[in-house]
């Protein structure tokens, strides 16, 4: 889609999947000093839109995909710009990953930003990542968190499933889960301690947490 309309929000462009007026708009605002973690939440609510089109039948696979590349060239333009505007002194490992069976990753790679430019060392194993796997990462690597996504109702097995192996293999810290679809329910069901639908608020949980641990001489 070549054609630019600059008087649409960017919400309804990626919603629309306008790609080049969805650029413009990260640009021009960007442009205009706007917050970079505004434009990521405007970016959420078009992908939200677009997820809701594609359960009306409106888009089919090739719309999310599609909404999928917009997103990643939006976050392309965002990171350096989103890289020097946060900063923090909090350090902390944790240990990243989108659960077995599920490929979402790019609210896992806004997280993984985020807590990069917050001093947060990130193991980031991926997308469909196994509970084993995450299991030997932690063993090995012993973060402050755990972070698992999932966006998919499916995911939610395969929090349980890594949340038990984590604790059966005697992981005691904080488990955090993120994705659009969570809910406290969906928290208790699968164990974690922590759920979240937004990158922000998950890394400054992830900052308390860590401070928490680093007081009580956990290290
Ligand atoms: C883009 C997209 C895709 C792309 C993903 C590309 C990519 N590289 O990630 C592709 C095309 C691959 C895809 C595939 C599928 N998708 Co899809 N997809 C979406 C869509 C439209 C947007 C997701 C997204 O990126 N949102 C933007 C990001 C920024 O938001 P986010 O992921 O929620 O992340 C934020 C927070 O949640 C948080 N966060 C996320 N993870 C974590 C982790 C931690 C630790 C923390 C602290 C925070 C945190 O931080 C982020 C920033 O704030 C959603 C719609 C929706 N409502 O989410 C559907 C959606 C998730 N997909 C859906 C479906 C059905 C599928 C498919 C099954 C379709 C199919 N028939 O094949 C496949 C499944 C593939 C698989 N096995 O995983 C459904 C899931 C329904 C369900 N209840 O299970 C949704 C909800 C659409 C819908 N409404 O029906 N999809």
């Amino acid at each position: 889609m070549n054609n630019t309309d600059t008087s649409m929000t960017l919400i309804d462009a990626i919603a629309d999947l306008q790609e080049e007026t969805a650029l413009a708009l990260v640009r021009q605002r960007l442009d205009a000093g706007d917050d970079s973690l505004l434009i990521i939440e405007d970016c959420q609510e078009g992908m939200r839109q677009v997820g809701e089109r594609y359960e009306r039948h409106e888009y089919y696979l090739a719309g999310l995909i599609m909404a999928g590349e917009i997103f990643s060239q939006v976050m392309e333009l965002l990171q350096p710009i989103v890289e020097t505007q946060v900063s923090g002194e909090a350090s902390g490992r944790i240990l990243l990953g989108t659960v077995e069976g599920d490929i979402h990753d790019l609210g896992k790679n806004i997280v993984n930003m985020l807590l990069s430019c917050h001093n947060f060392v990130v193991h980031d194993l991926g997308v469909d990542v196994a509970p084993t796997t995450f299991a030997k990462k932690a063993a090995q690597v012993q973060p402050h968190i755990v972070g698992l996504s999932g966006l998919l109702t499916s995911s939610y097995d395969a929090m349980h499933a890594t949340i038990s192996l984590l604790r059966d293999r005697g992981f005691q810290r904080p488990i955090i889960i993120g994705g659009g679809q969570l809910s406290e329910e969906v928290s208790q069901y699968v164990g974690a301690d922590h759920w979240t639908t937004d990158a922000v608020t998950g890394v400054e949980l992830c900052r308390t947490l860590v401070s928490e641990q680093v007081r009580k001489g956990q290290e």
